[in-house]
């Protein structure tokens, strides 16, 4: 990449942005300002180049800045920047929506659009209870989620997630009816797994203590994210999957799956439920959908439930449901011309046949002191550090700022390093990415 470093002058005033997710005053006082972005690379408004490990936040699984998605975005808003989707349509929502469907798993052929992963959470969830309610089964009214999941920042997926810094500030505003399975990592008995730990397909059985507890005939569906990834790379245990799928079908509970980072590619299919050969009732993704151009979510139902709200009178709204920008026509036009990438470049299985070399890759960094886990899967891994004593976080998030000091971007989060690169990354990145964080790792303290 030899894109000609622009000048950027730096915002004088940092004060007004109030940052999210961010440790605002350690930020200003020290800014991380990109500027540009081309492929596989930002460039910082200083004009250094960083080596993108984790495509922004998990989402520009294309590579950055590509022409189609903006020229198909500028031709959108040139022809019409907006549609009503409420009691109206416009071509390329209902293109889109077909697009989608042909690439989930077979039954799942119904979406519903949102502008965002948490948003996609609440819609699924909102669907779940109106689709019980609609064929009689109103009084199925409790969640289960799983504790470390991560399903974005809504009042309801913040009650299904279970990452305790994004839920004790709220603790009172929690939605009721809501439990959490167990997590699945266990560094004592998975350590240094390749690819899916075999160890614990048993802590799926926990689901039917839970139902033992409540009465299935009070639960409404289980949300998991087949990959969890805001909590640190957790992987499903081999048959774990498959083993909630079963318990959820003997006690018609739907099973969800937040796909906002397993979805469009992450791990070598378009879909984790495709890899893993477990199709759930509804699926939420959002981020890889328009490669982070455009904000956009999208629910993925299957045929059956989308079939039981069409009952009642034909000219009723069946579900009280929706956001201004669903389907918003730019964000159509993106997602149509990401889509398109994704098939010309088959960068939706490209994940599949760089997974060896990934895998390879990020286990050489077993061995060095203070590494406790790696842990891999598709175009997914994770480093696991020691904790400092009494200062949980520190060393990772300084193991962070090293890495992009040295011109490569990776995700902290707690004592674990995250990496999930654009799917267009070449074999010498995959060396460059993780031979630099072994480098930083080996000199931190
Ligand atoms: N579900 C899952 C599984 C996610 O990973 C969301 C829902 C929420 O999406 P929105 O678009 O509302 O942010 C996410 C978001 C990280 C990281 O550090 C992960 C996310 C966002 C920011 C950082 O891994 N995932």
């Amino acid at each position: 990449m030899n894109a000609q470093p622009t000048p950027v002058l730096l915002p004088v005033d940092l004060d007004a942005f109030w940052m999210p997710f961010t440790a605002n005053r350690h930020f200003k006082a020290n800014p991380r300002l990109l500027a540009r972005a081309k492929g596989m690379y930002y460039w910082t408004q200083d004009g250094r180049e960083v080596l993108d490990g984790v495509a922004g936040l998990w989402c520009v699984n294309a590579g950055h800045s590509r022409p189609e998605i903006a020229d198909a975005v500028a031709q959108q808003l040139n022809t019409m920047e907006f549609a009503p989707t409420f009691q109206m349509g416009h071509p390329i929502a209902f293109e889109l929506a077909s697009r989608l469907a042909a690439l989930a798993p077979p039954s799942m052929d119904r979406v519903f659009f949102t502008n965002s992963g948490s948003e996609s959470v609440d819609t699924a969830l909102k669907i779940a209870l109106a689709y019980h309610r609609a064929r009689g089964a109103g009084q199925k009214t409790r969640f289960i989620g799983r504790e470390k999941g991560y399903h974005g920042v809504g009042f309801g997926g913040m009650s299904v997630g279970g990452m305790v810094n994004n839920r004790k500030t709220f603790s009172t505003a929690m939605m009721p009816g809501v439990d959490h399975l167990p997590h699945t990592l266990d560094i004592g008995h998975n350590g240094f797994s390749r690819g899916l730990p075999p160890w614990g397909a048993h802590l799926a059985n926990e689901l039917e203590r839970l139902i033992a507890l409540h009465d299935a005939s009070n639960i409404a569906a289980v949300i998991v994210e087949p990959i969890s990834g805001s909590a640190g790379v957790i992987l499903p245990p081999v048959g774990y999957l498959k083993r909630l799928r079963e318990i959820c079908d003997k006690n018609d509970i739907l099973l969800i799956f937040d796909e906002v980072i397993t979805g469009f590619g992450r791990i070598g299919k378009p879909f984790a439920a495709q890899v893993f050969d477990v199709t759930p009732d509804l699926m939420t993704t959002a981020k890889g959908l328009t490669n982070g151009a455009i904000p956009m979510g999208a629910v993925f139902a299957q045929r059956k439930i989308y079939d039981a709200f069409m009952q009642g009178p034909e000219s009723a709204i069946e579900l009280f449901h929706g956001y201004t920008y669903s389907a918003h026509p730019a964000a159509c036009a993106a997602a149509l011309a990401t889509l398109d990438i994704y098939a010309r470049e088959g960068l939706l299985t490209r994940a599949a046949s760089l997974s060896s070399q990934w895998e390879d890759a990020v286990h050489s960094l077993r061995g060095i002191p203070k590494v406790i886990d790696v842990r891999n899967f598709g175009l997914i891994g994770a480093v696991e550090l020691e904790p400092r004593a009494g200062k949980p976080g520190t060393r990772a998030f300084d193991v962070f700022l090293k890495c992009f000091e040295r011109g490569v971007m990776v995700r902290q989060t707690g004592d674990v390093i995250a990496m999930s690169p654009p799917l267009i990354i070449e074999p010498r990145q995959i060396t460059q990415l993780v031979e630099t964080l072994g480098e930083v790792i080996r000199g931190i303290d």
